[in-house]
């Protein structure tokens, strides 16, 4: 029988994902590998892996990448492109470490228009470590550092990181999305392909923010973390293209 579905290249063959069941990093780290299959960019990329869950990539993915201290990666970005303009850079980062403790790195490398890609997962809360309150935990939303659930008056409401990147004139594209549907994992593809593309035209900085589910440190199982994905976070996260230059 014909195959007709199987891991890209770029998946390392002998490895099996530990992402929690219901998680959307692997969903994304499969369509980036896709991305680069297909745009024959595999051996001249460099992923810049934040820390977290999103950085157990490094155990599967088969190209080259590199672990960011903790919130740097867009810092680290800049450095290699600027230094290997030939090679296809790309950072991949959950929300503590881009919107909260990588927040300077991020916003800095936006404002200067870095000819780099960033693929930020905001799944509202910080996986690896436990559950404690991200920049983008919902208000009321609980966490291990907001048992009562995020107070905004305590600690402030969640950042939309599309929305403030649009207040920059440098960045190209500023676009959210989510892996909810198959529709909008198709979407996703698109919008990773369109970031490469524009590094690769020198466009500057590009921005794909993808929504996704923390199905164990949201307390659910796989589907309900769906639901809540769908009623919860995404009236909040609303899915487009904020900006295609
Ligand atoms: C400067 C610094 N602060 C804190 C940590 C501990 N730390 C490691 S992973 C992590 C949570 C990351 O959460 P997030 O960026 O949302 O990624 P996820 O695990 O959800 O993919 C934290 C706080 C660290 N490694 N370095
Ligand atoms: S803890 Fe959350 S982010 Fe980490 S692998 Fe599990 S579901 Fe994914």
């Amino acid at each position: 029988m014909e195959k007709i579905y199987s891991r890209t290249k770029t998946i390392q063959e002998d490895k099996v994902s530990g992402f929690c069941p219901g998680c959307m990093h692997g969903t994304v780290m499969k369509l980036i590998g896709e991305v680069l299959d297909e745009m024959g960019l595999v051996d001249k990329t460099l992923c810049c892996l934040g820390i977290g869950c999103c950085g157990l990539q490094m155990d599967y993915i088969a190209y080259d990448n590199i672990t960011s201290p903790h919130g740097r990666a867009c810092a680290v970005a800049t450095g290699v492109k600027r230094s290997n303009p030939d090679t296809l850079v790309f950072t991949y980062q959950g929300d503590g470490d881009f919107a909260s403790i990588g927040l300077a790195e991020s916003m800095s490398a936006a404002n200067r228009g870095e000819n780099i890609s960033v693929i930020f997962i905001n799944n509202g809360i910080y996986g690896m470590t436990g559950g404690q309150m991200a920049p983008t935990t919902l208000v009321g939303m609980k966490a291990t550092t907001a048992p009562q659930g995020r107070n905004p008056a305590e600690h402030g409401y969640p950042m939309h990181m599309v929305e403030i990147m649009d207040q920059l004139k440098a960045p190209a594209f500023l676009a959210r999305t989510s892996c909810n549907t198959p529709a909008n994992v198709n979407k996703t593809k698109q919008y990773i392909k369109k970031a490469f593309q524009n590094q690769l035209d020198g466009k500057g900085f590009s921005l794909v923010e993808v929504v996704t589910s923390c199905p164990t440190n949201w307390g659910m199982d796989a589907l309900k973390a769906l639901d809540f994905l769908e009623e919860k976070m995404l009236p909040e996260f609303p899915l487009g293209i904020v900006r295609d230059r």
